[in-house]
């Protein structure tokens, strides 16, 4: 009965708990209750309570049989009652006599009635008026009608409009008629904005938006001044994009034209944050616009882009890198803004691959924030471009706003803003999406939604403030919807009539934002048409003389060293580029001895308290440090000297093999303590993450948050280096091509759990292979240690050099806990580095004496030394490629000098047409070839090549394992 109760509030506005009190006294004793409300609760309550109980409606909904509504899982109480009421009540019965008493019993309880069916027209108009509101330019639908929101729905009739109903402060109004009251919902909920806010969860937030759509404010005109200057952007935007048309007809653009209202959007949303004290916008978006915001938004100078198109100023050789297409470039600027502020924006490049830059800025901005130690998150602020189609379609829209939340990747609310055009490529949105709207997705974060007619740009503008200060007063993702059209094609090649001939020719004869509001700014008296002629020939004038200056325009230097990035430089060379990774002896004890410290009133878990105890015995003793602990000193000394570092993967704080522990729960209160933040009083700070359960947006994340800050150390982590494959998109665009293309460097570590251990398909590869068919240019770093130091070196080396560059490593499972995976603490200590090529300390003969060589990666080489050893073999040695790409081509061929004699194997776990042969194959024959002046392949030892990565069956897994160690060290026939 409490949920019915709670879901009676809606029908009374800021009268609901006076309701919910009186129906709750009704339940106790019905004649507590004066007779009206008895009368009322009896006809819609009790008769009623299974209705109510099926439909979760108010619990006096009526049990009339009606339209029924079309959606099944409608949750929303009202939309049930109302679709419920059809056909319109009987008015009150008349009085059983005609006494006074009985006539004025009945008078109140018409009067009641009246009023509670009024307020539940203004709460259907609250939740669904958006529904016919004046959105589309276009009118594509022509006039819309909605039960819900029709008073004869609710019992009135043509008699009523004029008739004064009392409302008890609903709406702010004591008595209206219901003219007034139709009049006043209509404009506040069904003009040129319509407003999803009323499935927010959170009182405040709603009743905020409630307050701001019905309070004066959404009727206040703008001042002269300020509708001059949304003309201008308007001038701006749509000149820009006409100048281009006339001198470079036909060239891809993705022009912005039909969505002009985006740059006052854009405009109002920047001016408003300013003046909110924000100090940093990150942006993201697609191709369409981008150049008009690039210019308009973003300060490019029009010279610049004028040049691009005429090919002259960047291409690739002048700005290092393959490049991009103009539409993907990203950009930082600096502007000072009307009130004298200054406004930082970085407009994200990106790649074609919609939605894919949203994980990426949101990270980017995550990373401003800590850098500026804007903690209320009010200083940085994310804004996102969507198009209509891709938000409604792109998975990852709502893997991004699942993190909007999250304590490791919340950014205090994301502005998005959905170009709505109506259309994707070819496809109509009835075709394109399920849902009424495309932003109907971001409801799942209760953000409220604005969707606005683009052709009324003083709408347009009125609901980037408003955003803007939702998004500043409560932390959370909101979403404006802006519905506006593409005059083109897709692209300014397509067209478009051979798909959507209605539309385009309604298209071909609807006037442009501009010229409408330039007539609506003249009939209001706000400009004169010879004033308005005179802004077209100022603005046409200076894109003319930037046309001209395009022709000497050149790009004198790129951008990716600037602030923090500088002091970094672009890697020039291929060699062994160590760094300086070693750590004096005294400060890995230091660091040791603090993250195994157990702090006094703690209760800890008992194999916790035996782990802590076993690192710590490791590091006194010096010997036999396991990956985790290498790892955990990694940490703490790039901690201990300043470095921050991030770690986010799906439960990396115990981490999945239970090896990590750098999350210590309290056993009584559940409290966490990490020990990595206790090392000293002046270190960095260690920040570690149990993610969401997803790869894609994670990984995009930490991509962009690498992206703005190099100073730390970020790493994001697989469950299994399987389930990577679902960020495919993120290395493909970001990580393996994005310095390439962008000229962006990023020092991001992907830690990918590979093996083959007899866990199945599913558990066993991270897919080496991709990564590796990726690399090239010195792109990024591929490893797969087989050793804890060296995965202490590598991680270290990440942040030790004058470059970033991405890594990813191959993590292990079962070397996590194999007692010959072990590293002194001197391999950590003075004069000791990353080496990418590691072979024998112990060699079982005589180099001279070798005739069998067995290069090899990660753990397959402890099954070969196992094996080898235990044959007795002393002709067999391995060499282990600890660094797989960039290819360690000197030392492996100095390596490889040393043994004359020998033949070269490569071994690994893997099927061959997986794993490092595809790419190590072809670089080891040409290294022979090199060396010996033959051209040698060395042999492949290996799992046949295979559909899936591994067997299902544990049993058959050893088999083959056996079998490709035997053949490997097998002399050959
Ligand atoms: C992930 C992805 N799939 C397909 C495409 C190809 N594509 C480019 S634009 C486009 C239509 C996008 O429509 P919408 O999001 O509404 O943006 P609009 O072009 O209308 O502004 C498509 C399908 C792409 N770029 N990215
Ligand atoms: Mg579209």
């Amino acid at each position: 009965m409490t949920r019915r109760i709670e879901e009676t509030s809606f029908l009374f506005g800021s009268n609901s708990i006076f309701v919910e009190d009186l129906y709750a006294r009704y339940l106790a004793d019905p004649n507590s209750v004066d007779a009206s409300w008895q009368q009322v609760f009896a006809e819609f309550g009790d008769d009623c309570q299974a209705v109510a109980d099926e439909t979760r409606g108010a619990p006096w909904a009526p049990r009339v049989c009606g339209v029924k509504s079309e959606s099944a899982e409608d949750d929303d109480a009202n939309g049930e009652l109302v679709a419920r009421m059809a056909p319109a009540p009987a008015p009150a019965p008349a009085p059983k006599s005609g006494s006074p008493a009985a006539i004025s019993e009945h008078a109140a309880h018409a009067a009641t009635r009246d009023s509670i069916r009024l307020i539940m027209m203004i709460r259907a108009y609250r939740v669904r008026g958006h529904l016919i509101a004046d959105l589309d330019p276009l009118d594509l639908d022509g006039e819309k009608h909605h039960p819900e929101l029709d008073p004869a729905t609710y019992g009135f009739t043509a008699q009523d409009y004029d008739r004064e109903f009392y409302l008890d402060s609903v709406l702010g109004l004591k008595t209206a008629t219901l003219r007034e009251v139709h009049d006043l919902i209509k404009q506040t909920y069904c003009s040129k904005i319509g407003v999803e806010y009323m499935h927010i969860q959170y009182p405040d937030q709603k009743s905020w938006v409630q307050v701001q759509m019905e309070g004066s404010r959404n009727r206040t005109h703008m001042s002269a001044e300020k509708r001059i200057e949304i003309l201008g952007q308007l001038y701006s935007s749509e000149g820009f994009e006409r100048f281009l048309h006339i001198k470079y007809p036909g060239t891809k653009r993705f022009s912005l034209e039909g969505a002009e209202s985006t740059i006052p959007l854009l405009e109002a949303a920047i001016n408003r944050a300013s003046a909110l004290g924000v100090e940093e916008i990150v942006l993201g978006m697609p191709h369409r616009g981008r150049l008009n915001v690039l210019t308009t938004i973003m300060g490019k100078p029009h010279a610049a882009v004028f040049s691009e198109f005429q090919g002259e100023a960047s291409s690739p050789d002048d700005v290092l890198g393959s490049g991009d297409v103009k539409y993907h470039l990203g950009v930082s600027s600096d502007r000072t803004l009307a009130n004298g502020r200054n406004m930082h924006l970085s407009l994200a490049a990106n790649p074609s691959h919609l939605e894919a830059v949203n994980p990426v800025v949101a990270g980017k901005t995550r990373a401003k924030q800590a850098m500026r130690g804007d903690e209320a998150r009010k200083k940085v602020m994310a804004v996102l471009l969507h198009g209509d189609a891709a938000f409604a379609g792109q998975g990852l829209v709502a893997e991004t706003l699942g993190l909007s939340e999250l304590r490791g990747h919340r950014v205090g609310g994301t502005i998005h803003i959905i170009v709505n055009n109506q259309i994707g490529f070819t496809t109509s949105p009835k075709y394109s999406r399920s849902s009424p709207y495309p932003s109907d997705v971001a409801k799942m974060v209760q953000a409220p939604i604005f969707h606005v007619n683009g052709d009324d740009p003083e709408a347009v503008v009125h609901v980037a403030e408003l955003a803007v200060d939702f998004r500043l007063r409560f932390n959370r993702d909101v979403v404006i919807d802006m519905f506006c059209y593409r005059r083109h094609g897709h692209n300014e090649g397509d067209e478009p009539a051979f798909t959507q001939p209605k539309m385009y020719r309604r298209i071909a004869q609807h006037p442009t934002t501009r010229q409408l509001y330039t007539e609506r700014l003249i009939a209001d008296g706000v400009l004169t048409p010879k004033a308005a002629e005179a802004l077209i020939a100022e603005f046409n004038q200076s894109l003319e003389d930037s046309l001209d200056a395009s022709k000497s325009y050149r790009v004198n230097k790129a951008d990716m060293l600037e602030g923090v990035w500088e002091g970094l430089e672009v890697a020039n060379s291929t060699g062994p580029r160590r760094g300086k990774t070693s750590v004096p002896l005294k400060r890995l004890q230091e660091v040791g001895m603090a993250i195994t410290a157990e702090p006094e009133e703690f209760e800890f878990n008992r194999k916790v308290v035996r782990m802590l105890g076993n690192r710590r015995e490791m590091i006194v003793e010096g010997e036999g440090i396991d990956w985790s602990t290498a790892e955990a000193l990694a940490f703490g000394t790039l901690l201990r000297e300043g470095h921050g570092v991030r770690l986010v993967g799906q439960d990396s704080g115990r981490g999945t093999f239970s090896q990590r522990h750098s999350v210590l729960i309290d056993q009584n209160n559940e409290e966490r303590y990490i020990p990595l933040n206790h090392i000293h009083q002046k270190q960095g700070f260690f920040e570690i993450i149990d993610s969401t359960l997803s790869e894609q947006a994670v990984l995009g994340y930490e991509y962009g948050y690498s992206l703005a800050d190099p100073s730390k150390l970020v790493l994001w982590e697989a469950q299994f280096g399987d389930f990577a494959n679902g960020a495919q998109v993120i290395v493909d665009q970001f990580v393996a091509s994005g310095e390439s293309k962008w000229l962006r460097m990023c020092g991001l570590v992907m830690l990918l759990p590979h093996g083959f251990e007899g866990q199945g398909p599913e558990h066993s590869s991270a897919r080496m292979e991709r990564y590796l068919q990726l690399c090239a240019e010195d792109n990024m770093q591929v490893v797969n240690c087989s050793t804890p130091s060296s995965y202490f070196h590598v991680l270290r080396r990440q942040l030790k050099r004058n470059f970033r560059k991405p890594l990813i490593v191959f993590t292990p499972k079962s070397l996590l806990r194999h007692k010959r995976c072990v590293s002194a603490l001197a391999d950590m200590g003075p004069k000791t580095a990353f080496h990418r090529v590691l072979y024998e300390n112990h060699m079982p003969g005589p180099d001279q004496s070798i005739r069998r060589v067995v290069l090899c990666s990660g753990k397959v080489f402890y099954d070969l030394e196992a094996e080898r050893d235990a044959r007795g073999l002393k002709d067999v040695t391995m060499l282990r490629l600890e660094q797989l790409a960039p290819f360690p081509k000197t030392p492996l061929r100095e390596q490889l000098s040393r043994f004359p004699k020998a033949d070269v194997i490569w071994c690994q776990e893997e099927p061959e047409n997986m794993g490092a042969w595809g790419y190590v194959g072809p670089r080891i024959e040409a290294l022979i070839k090199r060396m010996d002046g033959v051209s040698k392949r060395a042999r492949y030892v290996g799992r046949p090549e295979a559909a899936s990565p591994a067997t299902g069956s544990n049993k058959v897994h050893h088999a083959e394992q056996a079998k490709l160690v035997d053949k490997a060290l097998h002399p050959m026939t």
